[in-house]
């Protein structure tokens, strides 16, 4: 019997993997892989909440799986799989529509964020099915990364609620937010979080960017608006864009704030935006080579995903049946 305390977490397939969604989420999935049972997905059915081009999306599919690898997520250690893989997610994810309230689903601000177009009921009810993925495997916590915690509060809250009607039915999971690298921001307009579907894409690094790409988009970073101070502090409110570079370079080197300013005292922001891009460079160099290896054997990406699912599917019927049975469904 495994006695580790089980995870899950996911990401959408909705644009290339960026260092936010490594810095945030990936890389400390991968420091605790040995501690944790845990599953990772890729939430394909999150994904068409935004229209999305099906060659790209299957494309990503199958890039986001070989860099899941390539970070360093072992699929013998954790279950990887493809949510649309696991029918369970859809049918949980129905039935939790169904004691999520209109009130919580319109206070999120992600749904605001994106409903400037394209207002459909699934990227409304998107939070219900977030809950099913994560309530299917019990986890005891939920790694990702500051800006999902209002999505974890809410699937915290639907199974208090399920457990207070029906009984001891869900783990009630935590957040588990990363103290740096919880929330890395675009490198254009520091006030915004780094996404994958960003429009602009100087705002973005993308985890299979070249170096020159890379290096050219931490020299044009936006530091400071006053830039005649060219000192290199840690001051989120007044100089956003060089804390979220500060963030960025601890995360790549392990240095401390404190450390960095020393680091960088008298030497400007040029030197120490080089420095960003050099170290970044370095930590995704191997990450980009593994992906491409690893994206050529088609073969070995099946087995991975297929035993994935497999596993995924065990634990998650198992939750399905006992959701059913307490609904009152009968039995097949
Ligand atoms: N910039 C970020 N900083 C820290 N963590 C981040 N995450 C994403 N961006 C950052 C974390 O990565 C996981 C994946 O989230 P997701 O892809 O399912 O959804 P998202 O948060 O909506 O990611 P994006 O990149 O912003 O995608 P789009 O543009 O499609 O909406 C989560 O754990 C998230 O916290």
């Amino acid at each position: 019997m495994d006695e580790r305390k089980t995870m899950f977490s996911g990401i959408q397939p909705s644009g290339d993997l960026t260092l936010g969604s490594y810095m945030g989420a990936i890389r400390n999935w991968v420091d605790m892989i040995d501690d944790y049972n845990a599953y990772y997905c890729i939430v394909d059915m999150h994904a068409i909440t935004v229209r999305q081009v099906p060659a790209d999306l299957r494309r990503r599919t199958m890039e986001q799986l070989a860099q899941y690898i390539a970070c360093g997520l072992d699929p013998h250690k954790v279950t990887l799989f493809v949510q649309s893989h696991v029918p369970a997610h859809a049918e949980l994810g129905w039935v939790l529509n169904c004691y999520t309230m209109f009130g919580e689903l319109s206070r999120m601000t992600q749904f605001k964020d994106k409903s400037a177009e394209n207002i459909n009921g699934g990227l409304f009810t998107y939070p219900a099915l977030m809950a099913a993925d994560i309530l299917l495997y019990q986890p005891d916590y939920i790694p990702v990364g500051s800006d999902q915690k209002q999505h974890v509060e809410l699937c915290r809250d639907v199974a208090t609620r399920f457990n207070n009607i029906y009984g001891d039915v869900f783990t009630i999971p935590q957040a588990y937010i990363p103290r740096v690298g919880a929330r890395i921001m675009s490198l254009t307009d520091p006030t915004s979080k780094m996404s994958k579907s960003d429009k602009d894409p100087n705002g973005c690094v993308h985890l299979l960017e070249t170096p020159e790409e890379i290096m050219r988009k931490f020299k044009r970073a936006v530091t400071d608006s006053d830039t005649s101070e060219n000192c290199v502090r840690y001051d989120p409110a007044e100089k956003p864009g060089v804390a979220n570079l500060m963030q960025i370079y601890s995360c790549a080197t392990g240095e401390s704030f404190d450390e960095i300013e020393k680091e960088f005292l008298g030497r400007g922001y040029g030197a120490f935006k080089t420095a960003v891009g050099e170290a970044v460079v370095e930590q995704l160099r191997p990450i980009r080579e593994e992906t491409k290896r690893i994206l050529a054997d088609k073969a070995y990406l099946e087995s991975v995903y297929r035993m994935g699912a497999e596993k995924a599917a065990a634990t998650a019927n198992k939750t399905l049946r006992k959701v059913y049975k307490k609904l009152g469904f009968v039995a097949r």
